[in-house]
């Protein structure tokens, strides 16, 4: 990549970031408040961290590290729905709203968390 002034390296960071939510969401958290991330990891059937506190317009992304498939659906089934995530897959939702937003896996009901939206 070729050397470019601060901010249109930060501006194609965050292009990149909302584009390429299928990518491996290994995006810098350096480039301001408006690009914050966070990461979500499922396995052994289980969400970690099962409740995870952010910042209101933090993207996070889930990543499946089980060897079955699992999804991430909030509990109103509307808000967030991935599709089934093989394993190495990745979701990505955008919380720009404070609250707390329960969700869970539709093929494993058992599997719940929560993200907390400040
Ligand atoms: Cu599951």
């Amino acid at each position: 990549m070729k050397r470019a002034a601060p901010f249109a390296v930060f501006t194609a960071v965050l292009a990149m970031t909302l584009v390429v939510t299928a990518g491996n969401g290994q995006a810098s958290q350096s480039g301001g408040k408006s690009a914050a991330v966070a990461g979500v990891k499922i396995d052994n059937f289980s969400f970690a961290p099962a409740t995870l506190t952010i910042a209101a317009g933090t993207t996070v992304t889930w990543t499946n590290d089980d060897d079955v498939p699992h999804t991430v659906v909030s509990d109103d089934k509307t808000t967030f729905k991935s599709s089934a995530l093989d394993t190495g897959d990745h979701f990505s939702y955008t919380f720009n709203k404070s609250g707390k937003y329960s969700y869970f896996c539709s093929v494993h009901p058992r599997m719940t968390a929560e993200v907390v939206v400040q």
